[in-house]
């Protein structure tokens, strides 16, 4: 199924919160780490993990979500949240530490949640597909309405866990859909050094569920991949596992040097940078104007300025509250 003009523009307008998002934080991540680089320092402490050049396999997978339907992601997880609809506010709240975070400031960047729009991700690499497969179970138990989807990057497909949860929910037939974004590293590690075979679709077949892979970083090639295999979960045909290419424009966090990278690297994945190739498809198919272009880049900026401007304002939690909520 092909993305309709509406579909098209939701994810165009996505794709552009997203990239804008990630270009402020990126800024004011930098501030008051210099000259020494401190992670500790700064409105935004602690690592930070951008997720731009991936924006495609977010917003052509969540595309197909509803608010009840159920989404894990990773440590770099700006991109599908925002895609999931997850507040805003509350998202940026949290990433500078803030008390009206969606986790009261106590998980940062590569802990956001938000329960009313069933988003979680995690810091530690493949945990969000246990939990994803947990609510696939609940639902078919219910026998309630939704799907799950698990977000993971290609380095993950490598742990235990990954393997664990294709299996069960292969064997159980659950409404879940694994997405692996390949950007082809894991921290400095080519994926090609890690892992035997080219594509993680064929892993699929071990477990008797379908496996797709999508070259191209193309969010409307992925729209109708994931469009199939959403439906598939829904009609209660069990899971399916997604690969898709993308690339990460930025290094594995903020602070890396990048010298992993062949020379070239850099330059060839910022022209084959997926907003302006979705923007040309725009003009040619849907007679998309320079003035329309304007007016949802702006918009789409705003939305952005004001979560950060109410991240900014807002309060730290006093430190007699840091045991609140805790296990201990
Ligand atoms: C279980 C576990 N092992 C190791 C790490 C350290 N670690 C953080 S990110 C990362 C690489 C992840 O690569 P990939 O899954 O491809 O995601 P990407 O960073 O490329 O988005 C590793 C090994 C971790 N967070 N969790």
């Amino acid at each position: 199924m092909k993305p309709n003009r509406t579909q098209k523009l939701w994810m165009y307008e996505q794709m552009h919160t997203s990239r804008y998002f990630e270009e402020c934080i990126e800024k004011i991540y930098m501030e008051g780490k210099s000259p020494a680089f401190n992670m500790a320092n700064g409105p935004i402490p602690g690592e930070m993990h951008l997720s731009n050049g991936q924006e495609p396999c977010a917003v052509g997978v969540c595309a197909h979500l509803e608010a009840g339907d159920v989404v894990t992601s990773t440590h770099r997880p700006h991109h599908v949240a925002i895609a999931k609809g997850v507040d805003l506010d509350g998202m940026t709240a949290e990433i500078f530490g803030k008390k009206t975070g969606l986790s009261g400031g106590r998980g940062g960047h590569m802990h956001i949640f938000d329960a009313d729009v069933n988003f979680s991700c995690s810091g530690i690499i493949a945990e969000g597909m246990g939990p994803a497969v947990g609510a696939a179970l609940s639902r078919q138990l219910q026998k309630k309405a939704g799907v799950a989807v698990a977000f993971l990057g290609e380095g993950a497909a490598n742990q235990g866990a990954f393997h664990e949860s294709l299996n069960l929910a292969a064997v159980w037939k659950l409404p879940v859909i694994f997405v692996i974004e390949d950007n082809a590293w894991g921290i400095s590690v080519a994926k090609s050094t890690s892992t035997a075979i080219e594509h993680n679709d064929a892993r699929a077949a071990a477990y008797g569920i379908p496996g797709h892979y999508i070259p191209g970083n193309d969010p409307l090639a992925i729209f109708e991949v994931a469009g199939e295999a959403i439906d598939r979960a829904r009609r209660g045909e069990g899971p399916s596992l997604i690969e898709i290419e993308t690339y990460r424009l930025a290094g594995h966090f903020m602070g890396d040097a990048e010298g992993y990278r062949p020379d070239g690297e850099k330059e060839a994945l910022f022209a084959r940078d997926p907003i302006p190739k979705m923007r040309q498809h725009l003009i040619d198919t849907e007679s998309w104007t320079e003035e329309q272009d304007q007016e949802l880049v702006q918009r789409s900026h705003e939305r952005v300025d004001l979560a950060i401007q109410f991240a900014r304002d807002s309060e730290y939690p006093a430190p007699e509250e840091a045991m609140e909520k805790v296990f201990a």
